[in-house]
C-alpha cells in the first residue's frame, strides 16, 4: 500500500517511523514549511507540500493518515472522500457531533474506510485486558475502573494543550472513554464532574466520569494531570474490573492480575521509542497494522468513524453534565 501523511508535527514523527514497517509513504504535507522540510529529510520523502488540496490532486496512494490537530479534520477527511482514499484520522475526530456525522456520510457515500486513530485500546497491554474480558476471564463484567492519574509535563510537547479552553477530557479522556467502550461495552448515560487545578492551563485537567452501559455494567473513568504519584505512572492507563467469576486487575508497572494468577505485561521499546512513551509508541505500530489489514479484508475497523460517533458523544456528554450538574443520556447528543 502507498500512503501519503498530512501534519508533521509532534505526534507525527511517531507515525511516520511505524509506516516504515508497513507501508510506503510517497508523501508528506504540513503548512508549516520548517517542520515540513525537517520531517521529509529524517524519513527520505522527497514529495512534499504545503496544500493538502494540491497533495490529493497529484494523487498517487491509496490512503492517507492525518495527523493534524482537530480543527483540520473534517475537511481533510471531506478531501479523501472527494480523492477516494482511504483514511485514518488522529483523535479528537471532530470538534462537533454535526462535523464526525458528516465525515462519517461522506466516507460512506465514497466507500473508503475511514477509522479513527484512537490507539490506547491497541497498547498491547490493555489489548491483553480487552481480549481477556471479552473471552469470559472473569464471566459477565459488572463494574471497572479504568483509571489514568499523572503529573506528566504534556505541554511541552504539544503546548496546545495548556491554551485549549477543553483539555483533559477531549485530549485524554477520550482515550480513556474509549477503553471502557472497548471493555464493557457502549454506554448509555454519563455523570462528570471536572477541575482545574493547575493554574497555567485553560482547560480542566481531572475529570471524574460515571458511566451507566448497555446491560447494566457501571464504569467509573477517572483522568488526572494533576496528580503528582510517585512512582510516575505516565502513559499507564490503570484497570480494575469485576465480573461474576472473578477480577481483572491491571496496575502500575503493566502487572496483570487475573483469577489464575499474575504476568508482566510490560511493552516492548521499539528501536525508533524511548521510555516513557513507548508503550503508546508500540500501540501506533498495531494500529496503523490493524488498520491496513482491515482494507485488504474489506472489514470495517473497530474504531471506525461511525464506531467513534460513540466515543465523541462521551466526551460532549462529560462536558454537559460537568457544565450542567446533571446525567446525561447520550441520545440526547
Ligand atoms: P502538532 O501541532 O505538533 O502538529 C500538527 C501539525 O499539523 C502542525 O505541524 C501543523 O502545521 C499541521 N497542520 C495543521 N493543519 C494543517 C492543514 N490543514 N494542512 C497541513 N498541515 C496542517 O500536533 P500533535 O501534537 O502532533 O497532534 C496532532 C494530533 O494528534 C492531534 O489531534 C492530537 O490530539 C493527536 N495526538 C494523538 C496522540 C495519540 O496517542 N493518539 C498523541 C499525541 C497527539
Ligand atoms: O494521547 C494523546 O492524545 C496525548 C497524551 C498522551 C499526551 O495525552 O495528547
Amino acid at each position: 500500500m502507498r500512503g501519503a501523511l498530512i501534519g508533521c508535527g509532534f505526534f507525527a514523527q511517531n507515525q511516520l517511523h511505524a509506516w516504515r514497517d508497513l507501508a510506503q509513504i510517497t508523501a508528506i504535507c504540513d503548512r508549516d514549511p520548517q517542520r515540513l522540510a525537517e520531517t521529509a529529510a529524517r524519513f527520505g520523502i522527497t514529495r512534499t507540500y504545503d496544500d493538502a488540496a494540491r497533495m490529493f490532486a497529484d494523487g498517487g496512494f491509496d490512503f492517507v493518515d492525518i495527523a493534524t490537530t482537530v480543527p483540520s479534520h473534517r475537511p481533510l477527511v471531506q478531501m479523501a472522500a472527494a480523492a477516494g482514499v482511504h483514511a485514518i484520522c488522529q483523535k479528537p475526530f471532530a470538534e462537533t457531533m454535526a462535523d464526525a456525522r458528516a465525515m462519517v456520510t461522506a466516507a460512506e457515500s465514497a466507500g473508503i474506510t475511514l477509522m479513527v486513530h484512537e490507539n490506547f485500546r491497541w497498547q498491547s497491554a490493555i489489548r491483553r485486558c480487552i481480549d481477556a474480558v471479552r473471552g469470559g476471564a472473569i464471566g459477565t463484567p459488572f463494574f471497572a475502573r479504568v483509571s489514568f492519574r499523572s503529573g506528566y509535563d504534556v505541554f511541552s510537547g504539544q503546548p496546545y494543550l495548556a491554551a485549549d479552553q477543553r483539555f483533559i477530557i477531549q485530549d485524554l479522556g477520550i482515550h480513556i472513554l474509549d477503553i471502557a467502550r472497548a471493555l464493557m461495552g457502549d454506554a448509555t448515560r454519563i455523570t462528570a464532574t471536572t477541575r482545574r487545578i493547575n493554574p497555567a492551563i485553560r482547560g480542566e485537567d481531572v475529570a471524574t466520569m460515571l458511566l451507566q452501559h448497555e446491560g447494566g455494567a457501571t464504569s467509573v473513568v477517572d483522568c488526572s494531570y494533576a496528580t503528582r504519584r510517585v512512582p510516575e505512572t505516565f502513559p499507564e492507563t490503570l484497570l480494575e474490573i469485576d465480573g461474576d467469576r472473578g477480577t481483572l486487575r491491571l496496575d502500575a508497572g503493566y502487572r496483570l492480575t487475573l483469577p489464575e494468577g499474575s504476568s508482566d505485561l510490560s511493552p516492548p521499546v521499539l528501536p525508533w521509542a524511548s521510555r516513557p512513551w513507548h508503550n503508546i509508541q508500540e500501540s501506533v505500530l498495531l494500529i496503523q497494522r490493524y488498520f491496513l489489514d482491515c482494507i485488504a479484508a474489506g472489514i470495517q475497523p473497530e474504531t471506525s468513524g461511525a464506531d467513534n460517533l460513540r466515543t465523541l458523544a462521551l466526551v460532549e456528554g462529560a462536558y454537559l453534565s460537568a457544565a450542567e450538574g446533571r446525567s446525561v443520556a447520550l441520545d440526547e447528543l
